[in-house]
């Protein structure tokens, strides 16, 4: 059974992480498919991305068993060649990336969920640091993303006390955008995402570029790239098509 299952309809991919058994805990296995998997999604065809787990957890993060059978290998060493170019990836690819929170999100696995542009979360997900509970640090991403989504003080006090945020209170600290019964994560998410793929792709995937260097960019270089993304968008056929349609009061093209 592959360790990463890939299925693709109407423009979206649903790239689910499938180790059940551990939780579908990563591996370096799991981080080559999934990079790969992510590389594929820069094809044309493809226009959004759903991430979601197997069985009852999304992810609960590093394999510690995987760990344990090599302990040679340095976590410094497992960040820069396995989790670093993961998150890296799905924050490069230029599509929505939405994470169906289909149950426990933990550790590394919570960063990855917090990766992605979008959460949908199922009433059974719940969303773990687990970092300090094995005495480490946030890490693939998790202190960046953390303190973006749920400002400052939340952010310290949830990744230094390992408290397990339910879908309820992950909705109402901002770590997810929509919450659903468990047996509709998944359809739901993929809604979003065929929506997402509907929009004019070169606009949505330049929002991701913008919003992503607005965090850490000086406004002087921000409104740079915004004139150089806007250029750019604005010589797309979406472009000419949408102002077409919206001042001949007709809805926009279909895709
Ligand atoms: C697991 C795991 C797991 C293996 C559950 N591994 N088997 C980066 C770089 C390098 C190294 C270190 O880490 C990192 C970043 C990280 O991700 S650090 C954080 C690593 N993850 C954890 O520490 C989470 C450990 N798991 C848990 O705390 C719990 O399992 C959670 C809260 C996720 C879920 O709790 P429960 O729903 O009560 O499930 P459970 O504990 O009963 O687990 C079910 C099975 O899954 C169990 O196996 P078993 O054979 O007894 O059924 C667990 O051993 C296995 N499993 N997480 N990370």
């Amino acid at each position: 059974m592959p360790p990463l299952e890939i299925h693709e309809r109407d423009a979206v991919l649903v790239l689910t992480l499938n180790r059940p058994e551990s939780l579908n805990a990563f591996t370096v296995e799991l981080h080559e498919q999934l990079r790969a998997a992510l590389d594929d999604a820069r094809r044309p065809e493809v226009r959004a991305v759903v991430v979601t787990g197997a069985g009852r957890a999304f992810c609960a993060g590093q394999d510690l068993e995987e760990t344990q059978r090599q302990p040679t290998t340095s976590l410094s060493e497992r960040l820069a060649t396995s989790y670093n170019p993961t998150i890296l990836a799905l924050r490069a690819l230029d599509k929505p990336v939405i994470a169906a929170v289909n149950g426990v999100a933990a550790g590394a696995g919570l960063s990855l969920a917090l990766a992605c542009d979008i959460r949908v979360a199922s009433d059974a997900a719940s969303f773990v640091p687990a970092f300090i509970a094995i005495g480490l640090v946030p890490d693939s991403g998790a202190s960046w993303f953390a303190p973006q989504l749920v400002g400052y003080a939340r952010a310290f006090e949830w990744l230094t006390s390992n408290r397990r945020l339910s879908a309820a209170e992950a909705l109402e600290w901002g770590v997810v955008n929509e919450v659903t019964s468990a047996g509709d994560v998944l359809a739901r998410a993929h809604e979003r995402a065929a929506a997402l793929a509907a929009q004019p792709g070169t606009g949505v995937g330049m929002t991701k570029r913008l919003l992503a260097r607005a965090q850490d960019a000086a406004l002087r270089d921000q409104l740079e790239l915004e004139r150089e993304c806007q250029q750019a968008a604005s010589e797309h056929p979406d472009h000419a098509e949408r102002v077409a349609a919206f001042l001949a009061k007709q809805s926009a093209p279909p895709r």
